[in-house]
C-alpha cells in the first residue's frame, strides 16, 4: 500500500482514514541490561514479573531470540534500522557529550510508520545521540514527542540523588564530572537532575495520553517504551520501594513489571488491545559486575559486553491476543526482525537500504518457522580488520574471537573477566546450543570432532560470504565536546554543577 503520493492533500483524506482504520498499533518494550534469567517465566526464583509472565502465557515466547551487541546504542541502533549496528557506524556506547549519532539518514521503524499515518512516540532511554542543539534526539528519527533521557542514568554524578523513597541514596558510583541526568520532553530539558522516584509514574502518565490521543484521532500507533529501570543504578517510586523479595534490583524490576502490565491495561482500557502487536525484549544481557545489583543471564555464559550467550541472548516475548497463538517457540529470531516484520504486517514497503532482519510473520502468526539461521555478534567497538567475534548457525555457536570484560565479572567463570584477554580460536570453538546451552563442551575438541567438518565448513561459508558482503560505515561515535553536555541553564557558570533546574 503506498498512499499520498498521487494527490493532493485534501483529496487524499477519505482514502487515508479508511486505509488507516485497520492498521494495527505496536508498543514495542524494550529493557535495559535485563538478563535472559531474569524473568519469572524464564525461571528466576525470586524476581516478582506477574504481569510479563502473563504475557508469556498468553503470547509466544522465545528461547532463542538475540539482540545485535552486548551494549546498548549500538543494540538500539539495530533495533531501530533491522540493520546490523556496523552498517550505520554505531560503535561503542554514547557519552553525556558525546559529538556523533546514530545518522539521520538511517530510516528507523518510526520514520517507516509515520508517512502511512502512525502516530509516534518514544519514551525512556534514547541513547542513539544528543549531539548540538539535540540534533541527534529521537523527535529527529522519527518519534512525534519523547520523554525520556538521552544516555544511561549512571552517565553522570548520582551519589547524592534518591534512588528509593523516602531517601535511599543511589548506590555506588555513577560518571563524575559531567552533568546531572537531565530529563527531554522532545528537545526540552524539563528536569535536572531526574527525580527518580517519580520517573516511572511519569513515563506511564505519558503513555496513557499518547495512546489515548491515538484512539481519540483513531490514527494506528507507535509507542517505542524504552525501560531503563534495571539498569545500575536501579530505582524505583514509594509504591515499589521494599517491596520485592529480591533487593534493590528486584523493586526496580517489580515497577517495570508493573509499567508493562499499565500498558497493556491502557490497550485494554481503549479497546485496542485486540488490535495491538506488543514485543517485548532487552537490548543486552546483565552486569554482572554488579552482583545483586545486576541482572542475571540464568544458565548462559558471562554476560553484558561480551559475545558469548550470556551477553546477547535476550528474553522475548510477543502478544496479541486473537493474533498470536499462545506458546514458546525454539526459533532463532533477532531484534533485526521486528522492522521487516512491522512492514510486513502494515503492508509498508521496506526501507531502500539493506536490511538483516527477516520478516517474522509465518512464525508469528501461522506457526510457521523463521527465515533466519544465522546471528552474527560483533564486540561493542567492532573492528574491521577482526570482524566477526561470533556467530550462531541453526543450533550452534561458533566463536572466532573470545573475549572477558569488566562489565561481566561477578561470577566465578574466569573465561568472563576482564583479565581474559582477547583470544582468536582456529578452528572456532565450536558449541551446541540446544544440549550446551552454557558453551562448557567445545565438540572441536572432543573424540568426535571429525564429524562436526561439514558443521564447521557450513559456518566458514556463512561468515565469508556475510563478511564480504558488509560494509562498515564510517564510525559516528566520534568523542565528546564538553560544550555538548545538556545544561538547563545554557549559560550558567560554573558548569557542570550549575546545570540544575
Ligand atoms: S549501557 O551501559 O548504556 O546500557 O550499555 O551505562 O559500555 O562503556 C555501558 N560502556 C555506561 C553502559 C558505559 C553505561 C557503558
Ligand atoms: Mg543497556
Amino acid at each position: 500500500m503506498f498512499l499520498g503520493k498521487f494527490c493532493f492533500w485534501s483529496l487524499c483524506i477519505p482514502a487515508l482514514v479508511s486505509a488507516f482504520k485497520d492498521l494495527p498499533n505496536f508498543v514495542l518494550i524494550f529493557a535495559d541490561d535485563l538478563g535472559y534469567g531474569d524473568l519469572g517465566c524464564y525461571g528466576h526464583p525470586t524476581s516478582v514479573t506477574p504481569n510479563l509472565d502473563t504475557l508469556a502465557v498468553r503470547g509466544l515466547r522465545f528461547t532463542d531470540f538475540y539482540s545485535t551487541c552486548a551494549a546498548c546504542s549500538p543494540s538500539r541502533a539495530a533495533l531501530l534500522t533491522g540493520r546490523y549496528q556496523t552498517r550505520s557506524g554505531v560503535y561503542g556506547v554514547f557519552e553525556v557529550a558525546s559529538i556523533g549519532g546514530l545518522p539521520l539518514s538511517e530510516v528507523t521503524i518510526a520514520e517507516m510508520l509515520k508517512p502511512h499515518g502512525y502516530a509516534t512516540a518514544m519514551v525512556g532511554k534514547w541513547h542513539l545521540g544528543l549531539g548540538a542543539n539535540g540534533t541527534f534526539l529521537p523527535i529527529h528519527q522519527g518519534f512525534d514527542s519523547f520523554l525520556g533521557v538521552p544516555y544511561s542514568h549512571d552517565q553522570g554524578p548520582c551519589q547524592n540523588l534518591t534512588c528509593f523513597p523516602p531517601d535511599t541514596k543511589c548506590f555506588g558510583m555513577c560518571d563524575q564530572d559531567v552533568v546531572l541526568l537531565p530529563v527531554f520532553q522532545n528537545d526540552k530539558i524539563i528536569q535536572q537532575p531526574v527525580n527518580f522516584p517519580e520517573l516511572v509514574p511519569l513515563y506511564r502518565k505519558f503513555s496513557r495520553e499518547f495512546i489515548a490521543r491515538a484512539v481519540g484521532q483513531k490514527q494506528p500507533f507507535f509507542l517505542y517504551y524504552a525501560s531503563h529501570h534495571t539498569h545500575y543504578p536501579q530505582f524505583a517510586s514509594r509504591e515499589y520501594a521494599r517491596q520485592s523479595p529480591r533487593g534493590p534490583f528486584g523493586d526496580a524490576l517489580l515497577e517495570f513489571d508493573a509499567s508493562v502490565g499499565s500498558l497493556v491495561k491502557t490497550l485494554r482500557d481503549y479497546g485496542v488491545e485486540n488490535n495491538t502487536l506488543v514485543f517485548f525484549t532487552s537490548d543486552n544481557g546483565p552486569e554482572t559486575m554488579r552482583m545483586s545489583r545486576g541482572g542475571n543471564s540464568g544458565l548462559l555464559k558471562c554476560g553484558k559486553a561480551t559475545t558469548y550467550e550470556g551477553g546477547v541472548r535476550e528474553p522475548a516475548i510477543a502478544y496479541w491476543p486473537g493474533r498470536i497463538t499462545p506458546g514458546v517457540t525454539h526459533e532463532l529470531a533477532s531484534t533485526l526482525d521486528i522492522l521487516p516484520t512491522l512492514a510486513s504486517i502494515t503492508g509498508t514497503p521496506y526501507p531502500n537500504v539493506t536490511l538483516d532482519g527477516f520478516d517474522l510473520s509465518e512464525l508469528l502468526f501461522r506457526g510457521g518457522k523463521s527465515n533466519r539461521n544465522t546471528m552474527f555478534y560483533y564486540p561493542m567497538n567492532a573492528d574491521e580488520l577482526l570482524g566477526v567475534y561470533a556467530m550462531r548457525y541453526k543450533k550452534y555457536k561458533a566463536h572466532f574471537y573470545t573475549k572477558g570484560s569488566i562489565k561481566s565479572e561477578g561470577t566465578p567463570d574466569p573465561d568472563c573477566k576482564h583479565t581474559a584477554a582477547l583470544t582468536f580460536h582456529d578452528p572456532p570453538l565450536l558449541f551446541d546450543l540446544e544440549f550446551d546451552p552454557s558453551e562448557n563442551y567445545n565438540l572441536l575438541d572432543s573424540e568426535e570432532r571429525a564429524q562436526y567438518e561439514p558443521v564447521l565448513k557450513a559456518i566458514r561459508l556463512e561468515k565469508s560470504t556475510f563478511e564480504m558482503a558488509m560494509k562498515f560505515a564510517k564510525n559516528q561515535n566520534k568523542g565528546s565536546d564538553p560544550r555538548l553536555e545538556p545544561c538547563c541553564k545554557p549559560h550558567c557558570s560554573p558548569k557542570p554543577s550549575c546545570c540544575q533546574c
